[in-house]
Protein backbone atom coordinates (compact mmCIF):
# COMPACT_ATOMS: atom_id res chain seq x y z
CA UNK A 1 0.00 0.00 0.00
CA UNK A 2 1.24 3.28 -0.54
CA UNK A 3 -0.92 4.99 1.94
CA UNK A 4 1.20 5.14 5.07
CA UNK A 5 0.22 4.39 8.79
CA UNK A 6 0.95 6.93 11.84
CA UNK A 7 0.34 6.28 15.49
CA UNK A 8 0.92 8.78 18.45
CA UNK A 9 1.51 6.82 21.89
CA UNK A 10 2.44 7.93 25.10
CA UNK A 11 1.15 7.83 29.04
CA UNK A 12 -1.46 10.08 30.26
CA UNK A 13 -1.31 13.90 29.02
CA UNK A 14 1.94 13.34 27.52
CA UNK A 15 0.13 16.16 24.76
CA UNK A 16 -1.02 13.77 21.83
CA UNK A 17 -4.08 15.58 21.47
CA UNK A 18 -2.24 18.82 20.79
CA UNK A 19 0.30 17.23 19.12
CA UNK A 20 -1.52 15.42 16.82
CA UNK A 21 -3.02 18.92 15.49
CA UNK A 22 0.54 20.04 14.65
CA UNK A 23 0.51 16.51 12.66
CA UNK A 24 -2.30 17.37 10.88
CA UNK A 25 -0.82 20.44 10.07
CA UNK A 26 2.09 19.00 8.53
CA UNK A 27 -0.04 16.22 6.61
CA UNK A 28 -2.25 19.53 4.53
CA UNK A 29 1.16 21.56 4.12
CA UNK A 30 2.39 18.21 2.24
CA UNK A 31 -0.47 18.17 0.33
CA UNK A 32 -1.10 14.43 2.33
CA UNK A 33 -4.60 12.98 1.89
CA UNK A 34 -5.40 12.05 5.56
CA UNK A 35 -7.66 10.63 8.13
CA UNK A 36 -7.23 11.46 11.75
CA UNK A 37 -8.76 8.69 13.83
CA UNK A 38 -8.49 7.14 17.86
CA UNK A 39 -8.14 4.34 19.51
CA UNK A 40 -9.95 3.33 21.71
CA UNK A 41 -12.74 4.09 19.25
CA UNK A 42 -12.80 5.89 15.66
CA UNK A 43 -16.64 3.92 14.79
CA UNK A 44 -19.85 4.62 16.52
CA UNK A 45 -20.03 1.09 17.97
CA UNK A 46 -16.36 1.44 18.92
CA UNK A 47 -16.70 4.92 21.07
CA UNK A 48 -19.66 3.11 22.84
CA UNK A 49 -16.66 0.67 23.53
CA UNK A 50 -14.64 3.31 24.53
CA UNK A 51 -16.83 5.00 27.00
CA UNK A 52 -17.65 1.32 28.57
CA UNK A 53 -13.72 1.10 29.02
CA UNK A 54 -12.95 4.59 30.47
CA UNK A 55 -15.79 5.23 32.74
CA UNK A 56 -15.22 4.69 36.46
CA UNK A 57 -17.16 2.26 38.14
CA UNK A 58 -17.53 0.44 41.02
CA UNK A 59 -17.26 -2.92 39.74
CA UNK A 60 -13.95 -4.38 39.05
CA UNK A 61 -12.83 -4.41 35.51
CA UNK A 62 -10.99 -7.87 34.80
CA UNK A 63 -8.07 -7.56 32.84
CA UNK A 64 -8.62 -10.06 30.21
CA UNK A 65 -12.48 -8.17 30.00
CA UNK A 66 -10.39 -5.32 29.22
CA UNK A 67 -8.31 -6.68 26.65
CA UNK A 68 -10.83 -8.08 24.88
CA UNK A 69 -13.07 -4.88 24.86
CA UNK A 70 -9.65 -2.87 23.09
CA UNK A 71 -9.65 -5.55 20.62
CA UNK A 72 -13.04 -5.66 19.83
CA UNK A 73 -13.42 -2.15 19.30
CA UNK A 74 -10.11 -2.40 17.27
CA UNK A 75 -11.52 -5.14 14.90
CA UNK A 76 -14.72 -2.75 13.73
CA UNK A 77 -11.96 0.22 13.64
CA UNK A 78 -9.62 -1.61 11.76
CA UNK A 79 -12.16 -2.82 9.07
CA UNK A 80 -14.14 0.14 8.50
CA UNK A 81 -12.01 2.63 9.12
CA UNK A 82 -8.36 2.10 9.00
CA UNK A 83 -8.20 -0.61 6.22
CA UNK A 84 -10.70 1.56 3.68
CA UNK A 85 -8.64 4.75 4.21
CA UNK A 86 -5.29 3.06 3.57
CA UNK A 87 -7.00 0.96 0.30
CA UNK A 88 -8.11 4.21 -1.07
CA UNK A 89 -4.49 5.22 -0.67
CA UNK A 90 -5.62 7.51 2.20
CA UNK A 91 -2.97 8.06 5.30
CA UNK A 92 -4.59 7.32 8.31
CA UNK A 93 -3.35 8.94 11.99
CA UNK A 94 -4.18 7.47 14.97
CA UNK A 95 -4.11 8.21 18.30
CA UNK A 96 -3.22 5.35 19.71
CA UNK A 97 -3.33 1.59 18.69
CA UNK A 98 -2.04 -1.80 19.81
CA UNK A 99 1.39 -0.33 20.90
CA UNK A 100 -1.39 0.93 24.14
CA UNK A 101 -2.79 -2.41 24.57
CA UNK A 102 0.99 -3.94 25.07
CA UNK A 103 2.05 -0.81 27.16
CA UNK A 104 -0.81 -0.54 29.08
CA UNK A 105 -2.53 -4.18 29.14
CA UNK A 106 0.72 -6.04 28.99
CA UNK A 107 3.39 -3.56 30.98
CA UNK A 108 0.44 -1.86 33.26
CA UNK A 109 -1.73 -4.67 34.08
CA UNK A 110 0.78 -7.54 33.55
CA UNK A 111 -0.98 -9.61 31.42
CA UNK A 112 1.00 -12.36 29.08
CA UNK A 113 2.61 -10.64 26.03
CA UNK A 114 2.04 -13.96 23.72
CA UNK A 115 -2.00 -13.43 24.49
CA UNK A 116 -1.57 -9.92 22.85
CA UNK A 117 0.29 -11.32 20.02
CA UNK A 118 -2.31 -13.84 19.46
CA UNK A 119 -5.19 -11.10 19.42
CA UNK A 120 -3.18 -9.05 17.35
CA UNK A 121 -2.23 -11.15 14.89
CA UNK A 122 -6.20 -12.74 14.60
CA UNK A 123 -7.41 -9.00 14.48
CA UNK A 124 -4.78 -7.03 12.17
CA UNK A 125 -3.55 -10.18 10.21
CA UNK A 126 -0.37 -8.34 8.79
CA UNK A 127 -1.33 -4.34 9.49
CA UNK A 128 0.93 -2.92 11.84
CA UNK A 129 1.75 0.91 12.03
CA UNK A 130 4.25 2.25 9.63
CA UNK A 131 5.82 5.04 12.23
CA UNK A 132 5.14 4.99 15.66
CA UNK A 133 5.81 9.09 17.31
CA UNK A 134 6.26 8.21 21.11
CA UNK A 135 5.52 11.25 23.55
CA UNK A 136 7.92 10.54 26.28
CA UNK A 137 7.73 12.63 29.81
CA UNK A 138 8.28 11.65 33.24
CA UNK A 139 4.87 9.91 34.79
CA UNK A 140 4.24 12.87 37.44
CA UNK A 141 4.77 16.10 34.96
CA UNK A 142 1.54 13.77 32.39
CA UNK A 143 -0.40 13.34 35.02
CA UNK A 144 -0.48 16.57 36.79
CA UNK A 145 -1.06 17.66 33.32
CA UNK A 146 -3.86 15.36 32.60
CA UNK A 147 -5.23 16.02 36.28
CA UNK A 148 -5.55 20.13 35.89
CA UNK A 149 -8.07 18.56 32.62
CA UNK A 150 -10.78 17.67 35.15
CA UNK A 151 -12.28 14.66 36.42
CA UNK A 152 -10.26 11.05 36.00
CA UNK A 153 -11.33 8.45 33.92
CA UNK A 154 -10.86 4.92 34.79
CA UNK A 155 -7.60 4.39 34.04
CA UNK A 156 -6.24 8.45 35.24
CA UNK A 157 -7.60 6.61 38.44
CA UNK A 158 -4.66 3.80 38.34
CA UNK A 159 -1.67 4.89 40.69
CA UNK A 160 1.55 5.67 39.50
CA UNK A 161 3.56 2.78 39.62
CA UNK A 162 0.84 1.60 37.12
CA UNK A 163 1.90 4.24 35.03
CA UNK A 164 5.68 3.77 35.53
CA UNK A 165 4.91 0.62 34.00
CA UNK A 166 3.76 1.94 31.27
CA UNK A 167 5.90 4.31 30.47
CA UNK A 168 8.59 1.89 30.93
CA UNK A 169 7.11 -0.76 28.64
CA UNK A 170 6.55 2.12 25.79
CA UNK A 171 10.24 2.70 26.13
CA UNK A 172 11.12 -0.82 26.02
CA UNK A 173 9.16 -1.56 22.54
CA UNK A 174 10.38 1.45 21.13
CA UNK A 175 14.16 0.10 21.43
CA UNK A 176 12.59 -3.03 19.94
CA UNK A 177 11.27 -1.50 17.32
CA UNK A 178 13.45 1.27 16.59
CA UNK A 179 12.82 0.66 12.47
CA UNK A 180 9.05 2.22 12.94
CA UNK A 181 9.80 4.09 16.44
CA UNK A 182 10.50 7.69 17.02
CA UNK A 183 11.16 8.67 20.51
CA UNK A 184 9.92 12.43 21.31
CA UNK A 185 11.06 14.25 24.51
CA UNK A 186 7.81 15.68 25.15
CA UNK A 187 8.97 17.35 28.84
CA UNK A 188 9.80 20.32 26.71
CA UNK A 189 8.50 23.44 25.60
CA UNK A 190 5.86 22.77 23.05
CA UNK A 191 7.60 24.42 20.38
CA UNK A 192 10.56 22.20 20.86
CA UNK A 193 8.02 19.23 21.11
CA UNK A 194 6.75 20.12 17.39
CA UNK A 195 9.96 21.20 16.42
CA UNK A 196 11.28 17.02 16.92
CA UNK A 197 8.02 15.81 15.66
CA UNK A 198 8.45 17.93 11.86
CA UNK A 199 11.71 16.32 12.22
CA UNK A 200 10.77 13.26 12.73
CA UNK A 201 8.33 13.30 9.64
CA UNK A 202 10.42 14.93 7.11
CA UNK A 203 12.73 12.44 7.71
CA UNK A 204 9.92 9.55 7.36
CA UNK A 205 8.64 11.22 4.65
CA UNK A 206 12.23 11.33 2.80
CA UNK A 207 12.43 8.33 3.36
CA UNK A 208 10.07 7.46 0.99
CA UNK A 209 11.31 8.98 -1.77
CA UNK A 210 9.75 12.60 -1.46
CA UNK A 211 11.94 15.92 -1.63
N1 LIG B 1 -5.75 2.46 26.42
C1 LIG B 1 -5.88 2.78 25.09
C2 LIG B 1 -5.39 1.15 26.82
O1 LIG B 1 -5.32 0.86 28.01
N2 LIG B 1 -5.16 0.22 25.84
C3 LIG B 1 -5.31 0.48 24.50
O2 LIG B 1 -5.12 -0.42 23.67
C4 LIG B 1 -5.68 1.83 24.11
C5 LIG B 1 -5.83 2.16 22.67
C6 LIG B 1 -7.70 6.51 26.80
C7 LIG B 1 -7.11 5.49 27.70
O3 LIG B 1 -7.17 4.21 27.09
C8 LIG B 1 -6.02 3.48 27.45
C9 LIG B 1 -4.93 4.50 27.62
C10 LIG B 1 -5.66 5.73 28.12
O4 LIG B 1 -5.62 5.76 29.51
P1 LIG B 1 -6.68 8.52 25.51
O5 LIG B 1 -7.98 9.18 25.29
O6 LIG B 1 -5.71 8.56 24.41
O7 LIG B 1 -6.82 6.96 25.85
O8 LIG B 1 -6.15 9.06 26.91
P2 LIG B 1 -5.13 10.11 27.36
O9 LIG B 1 -3.73 9.66 27.35
O10 LIG B 1 -5.68 10.52 28.69
O11 LIG B 1 -5.19 11.21 26.25
P3 LIG B 1 -5.56 12.64 26.42
O12 LIG B 1 -6.14 13.13 25.14
O13 LIG B 1 -6.44 12.75 27.60
O14 LIG B 1 -4.14 13.31 26.75
P4 LIG B 1 -3.08 13.85 25.74
O15 LIG B 1 -3.71 13.93 24.40
O16 LIG B 1 -1.83 13.13 25.83
O17 LIG B 1 -2.77 15.27 26.31
P5 LIG B 1 -3.28 16.71 25.82
O18 LIG B 1 -2.81 17.03 24.46
O19 LIG B 1 -4.72 16.85 26.13
O20 LIG B 1 -2.38 17.59 26.79
C11 LIG B 1 -2.62 17.58 28.18
C12 LIG B 1 -2.40 19.00 28.70
O21 LIG B 1 -1.00 19.33 28.63
C13 LIG B 1 -0.79 20.53 27.90
C14 LIG B 1 -2.03 20.67 27.01
O22 LIG B 1 -2.26 22.02 26.69
C15 LIG B 1 -3.12 20.08 27.88
O23 LIG B 1 -3.61 21.02 28.79
N3 LIG B 1 0.47 20.37 27.14
C16 LIG B 1 1.64 20.93 27.47
N4 LIG B 1 1.98 21.73 28.47
C17 LIG B 1 3.28 22.12 28.55
N5 LIG B 1 4.25 21.74 27.66
C18 LIG B 1 3.95 20.94 26.64
N6 LIG B 1 4.91 20.54 25.79
C19 LIG B 1 2.58 20.48 26.51
N7 LIG B 1 1.95 19.66 25.65
C20 LIG B 1 0.65 19.59 26.04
Amino acid sequence: MVAKFITVEGTEGVGKTTNINFIKSWLRQNEIKFVATREPGGTPLAEEIRDLLLKPRDELVVSSAELLLMFAGRAQHLNKVILPALQADTWVLCDRFTDATYAYQGFGRQMSSELIVQLENIVQGDIRPDLTLLLDIPVEIGLERANDRGDPDRFEQEQQDFFNRVRAGYLSLANENSDRYVVIDASQELQGVQTDIALALDTFYKSLGHE
